[in-house]
């Protein structure tokens, strides 16, 4: 019994360990801000696209990222592109892509649409959202400055980041979505591949984080409690 106890206690602690580890990568990784600024997309998962393979330059998109925030039920975006110039027209339209069922269709009533129109100026980067449903009815809008404004290589009027929140998606909490984006209503750039090819993401529930939290303090406690219950039977 003593032996059971010790062994279990030993392996509370391994799991207290692995995921105390865990837990500060985990909050580390995850606060973007839609502010224009991007330094908060380090690190978070992204598919980089090749430059070069759409014209002019404004619909050549260069990265996509996704993410979400711990408790906040958003989907968030970061979509950028090749530098577009300093001159002309530099507004953009992105569609997200996101096929909620994955069943490889997207343009069924449940599927969404995430539609953008990025127009940086000289010192804001005006960013528009629409969500449509996959029939193309118009569920919500949004917007802000949330892009690069114009400026010089290589980040002037490159970067828009922008959100979609589940229930506007119409997905619950850790439902798989796929989705591709695409520049000009996918007869410019699309990302990931240049194909038919999509993005797998469950964005983490919304109470995950304070999930994962809890248990972490629940197996601390439970290590605690039998180690002094191991050292109580000793005397
Ligand atoms: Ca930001
Ligand atoms: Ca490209
Ligand atoms: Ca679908």
């Amino acid at each position: 019994m003593k032996k059971r106890i010790v062994s279990l206690t030993g392996r509370s602690l391994s799991w207290t360990l692995i995921l105390l580890l865990l837990t500060p990568t985990v909050a580390l990784a995850a606060a973007i801000a839609l502010d224009g600024s991007f330094s908060d997309w380090d690190g978070q998962p992204n598919i980089s696209d090749p430059i070069g393979d759409a014209t002019p330059n404004r619909v050549d998109i260069s990265a996509v990222y996704w993410a979400n925030n711990p408790g906040v039920s958003n989907t968030y975006f970061m979509v950028q592109r090749a530098f577009p110039g300093g001159q002309g027209n530099q507004v953009v339209y992105y569609s997200v892509f996101i096929d909620t069922n994955c069943n490889g269709s997207f343009s069924e009533s449940a599927d969404r649409r995430i539609f953008v129109a990025y127009s940086p100026q000289n010192n804001i980067g005006a960013v528009v959202v629409a969500i449509l449903n996959g029939s193309g009815s118009l569920i919500s809008s949004t917007g802000g400055n949330w892009g690069d404004p114009r400026g010089g290589e290589p980040n002037g009027g490159t970067r828009a980041e922008f959100y979609a929140s589940f229930a506007d998606l119409g997905i619950s909490t850790n439902q798989q979505i796929c989705f591709y984006v695409a520049s000009y209503q996918n007869a410019g750039d699309t990302t990931p591949g240049d194909t038919t090819a999509s993005v797998t993401w469950a964005p983490i529930p919304a109470m995950g984080y304070w999930f994962l939290t809890i248990f972490v303090i629940l197996a601390v406690l439970t290590a605690w409690s039998r180690k002094a219950f191991t050292g109580w039977k000793k005397r």
